[in-house]
C-alpha cells in the first residue's frame, strides 16, 4: 500500500530522489528497533474487543457490552493510569503490578483496577460469537480426565458462578496438569494463587443485569452453552 502510493505519486511530484531517501530512512529506523521514546512511561491501554459489540446477541446485548467494555473496563484502565503515575509501579507490566500488589491492603486500589483490567480482557476472549458446543479433542480429553465429562465440567462452572456471593468471577483453571473450577471475589484472580486461568465468567451484576436482571443462572447458562470459547481455553493450556 505504502509502496503503491509512493509509486503513484513520485512521477507527479517529480521528487523521486527525495522519496527514495525517505523510504530508506524509514526502513533503517524500523530495523534499528527501539524508538527513542521507549524510556517514557507507557500508559495501560484498553485491549480491543475481539468482536463487535453486537456479536454476542441475543445472549448478551450490545447495550450490555457497550457499558461493560466502554465504561467499566475502560474505567479500570483510566483509574490505573492515574493511580500508578509517578509511583514505583509506573513502568511495570499489568501482570507484574497484579502480583506486586496482591494481598496488600494499602495497595488495594491499584490491585483492584489492575486485576480488573486483566480479568476483563480475559473474559472477552473467553467468549465468541457461535461459541459453546464441543471443546476441541485435546481439551475434551483433559476435561474428561478431570471432571468425568464436559457436562460435569459445565455444571461445576455454573454452580461456582451462581454460588459466588456478590461480585466476582468463576474460572476454569489448570493446577499442575489437572483442570479445576474456582471462584474469586471482586477483582481477585487465580493469577496470584499459582493457578493458570483457562476461561472465566464475569458474575458482577454489570455483566448481566440489563439483559437478565436478577437471573444470574440464565446468563451463566447462556454463556456456557452459546458463547464459551473452548479454543481460547485450549490455547491457554499451552
Ligand atoms: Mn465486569
Amino acid at each position: 500500500m505504502i509502496h503503491g502510493d509512493i509509486n503513484r505519486y513520485e512521477a507527479a511530484l517529480s521528487r523521486r530522489g527525495f522519496l527514495i531517501a525517505s523510504a530508506g530512512a524509514i526502513v533503517s529506523l524500523a530495523m534499528n528497533g527501539h524508538p527513542k521514546t521507549a524510556a517514557a512511561a507507557k500508559p495501560h491501554v484498553l485491549s480491543p474487543l475481539p468482536y463487535a459489540e453486537n456479536r454476542l446477541e441475543p445472549f448478551i446485548s450490545a447495550k450490555t457490552i457497550g457499558f461493560h467494555y466502554g465504561k467499566h473496563h475502560k474505567g479500570y484502565v483510566d483509574n490505573l493510569n492515574k493511580l500508578v503515575a509517578g509511583t514505583e509501579y509506573a513502568e511495570l507490566s499489568l501482570e507484574k503490578i497484579i502480583t506486586a500488589t496482591a494481598g496488600q491492603a494499602e495497595k488495594a486500589p491499584i490491585f483492584n483496577n489492575a486485576a480488573q483490567i486483566w480479568n476483563h480482557t480475559f473474559y472477552w476472549n473467553s467468549m465468541k460469537p457461535k461459541g459453546g458446543g464441543e471443546p476441541p479433542a485435546a481439551l475434551k480429553q483433559k476435561i474428561v480426565a478431570s471432571f468425568g465429562s464436559v457436562d460435569a465440567c459445565k455444571k461445576e462452572l455454573a454452580a461456582a458462578a451462581v454460588a459466588q456471593f456478590g461480585s466476582g468471577w468463576a474460572w476454569l483453571v489448570l493446577e499442575g496438569d489437572k483442570l479445576k473450577v474456582v471462584k474469586t471475589s471482586n477483582a481477585e484472580t487465580p493469577l496470584t494463587k499459582g493457578l493458570k486461568p483457562l476461561l472465566t465468567v464475569d458474575v458482577w451484576e454489570h455483566a448481566y443485569y440489563l439483559d437478565y436482571q436478577n437471573r444470574r443462572a440464565d446468563y451463566v447458562a447462556a454463556v456456557l452453552d452459546k458463547l464459551i470459547n473452548w479454543e481460547f481455553a485450549l490455547q491457554n493450556v499451552g
